[in-house]
């Protein structure tokens, strides 16, 4: 029978004592940024009433304009992490360069990526937002950390996961044993175990994309999203709803839970930039979550997980999700 009630930091233990997936260092971490999650959800519930809608009037390294949450989320993880031992440097899509923990605390021999506040635009019309995070270990061997020392693949990943901030303020994570959800018991103040071993459908009959870049996509993305409109009575034979919640954190969830696909890729606005959402934090993680559910994430023609960054807020082509409907996308990339 399914226990009742069991904590994050009970899951966290027992992972760590019974599969030894997770070592101390990683576990201290990971409640950690549990923890950092709980407080910025405290802050974006608090909407007007906190004095933090709004824009901050600064720009961040991606010349986006910084809501007053997305410092405050910022903020709050740097603040949580950096005195506890378990982390050697930071990166934020809120920061142009790394985050070395300071000298007065101790290294550890994890790197923390994070997306602070996905979903950003969302905040002022109350739309679920989100937290993205992906954890490295540091390459061994040199003293120090630089930039270069971030510059690993998705597949080199340890952990992984986001914190949604909606309805309910649910924690989605995976070490590599698959994915498991923890929902925020507002009563407790902790998070609880309320599905693992999640599953995303290999088909399904719904996509996600902005449809307003319709003229600007390459053709495999055009084929494809055709193909989907003309339903029933198209090459599919079936019809297909659409989602769009401009909010990554949220359409992923939804494709964690129910199956779907989704597409943000490349397309002619910005030919230059392989695509709008980063690699590191965003796809990166969005992607191991997806594929430890049994889904699928390719930038179009390779697996995201396999990509060698180059740079810290490099952009990538993001089609993730439902496996079939994501090897279909990617075979009309490649002309298959
Ligand atoms: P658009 C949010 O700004 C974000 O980075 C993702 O969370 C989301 O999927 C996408 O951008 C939305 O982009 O162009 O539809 O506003």
């Amino acid at each position: 029978m399914k226990q009742k009630n069991i904590s994050l930091t009970r899951y966290l233990v027992e992972q760590q004592r019974v599969d030894g997936l997770i070592p101390g260092q990683l576990r201290l971490l990971l409640e950690v940024v549990a923890r950092a999650c709980k407080r910025i959800a405290l802050a974006v519930n608090k909407g007007e009433l906190g004095e933090v809608m709004g824009s901050a009037g600064t720009e961040n390294i991606q010349g986006e304009v910084q809501k007053k949450l997305d410092i405050i989320a910022n903020e709050t993880l740097i603040e949580a992490n950096e005195w506890g031992g378990h982390l050697a440097a930071m990166a934020s899509e809120e920061m142009e360069g790394i985050y070395l923990v300071p000298n007065r605390y101790p290294l550890g021999e994890y790197l923390l990526m994070f997306d602070p506040l996905d979903g950003s635009s969302n905040i002022d019309v109350n739309v679920s937002i989100g937290t993205i995070f992906s954890v490295l270990k540091k390459p061994e061997g040199h003293p120090g950390v630089t930039e270069d020392d971030f510059m690993q693949p998705g597949n080199q990943q340890v952990a992984a996961g986001y914190c949604i901030y909606g309805p309910q303020t649910t924690l989605v994570l995976t070490v590599g044993d698959g994915v498991a959800m923890f929902t925020l018991d507002r009563e407790q103040g902790s998070f609880v175990l309320t599905r693992e071993n999640v599953r995303i459908p290999e088909d399904t009959k719904e996509f996600a994309i902005n449809m307003s870049n319709m003229r600007h996509w390459d053709e495999p993305v055009k084929r494809y999203i055709d193909e989907c409109l003309q339903g029933k009575e198209g090459p599919r034979g079936k019809d297909f709803n659409m989602r769009w919640i401009a909010s990554m954190v949220s359409d992923v969830h939804r494709i964690l839970c129910r199956g779907g696909v989704f597409m943000y890729p490349w397309d002619k606005r910005e030919p230059n930039k392989p695509g709008k959402l980063r690699l590191m934090y965003e796809a990166n993680p969005m992607g191991w979550l997806v594929e430890q559910a049994g889904g699928a994430a390719t930038n179009g023609r390779q697996r995201i997980l396999d990509i060698q960054p180059t740079q810290l807020h490099e952009r990538v082509s993001v089609i993730l999700g439902s496996k079939n409907e994501v090897e279909r996308v990617t075979s009309y990339h490649s002309g298959t």
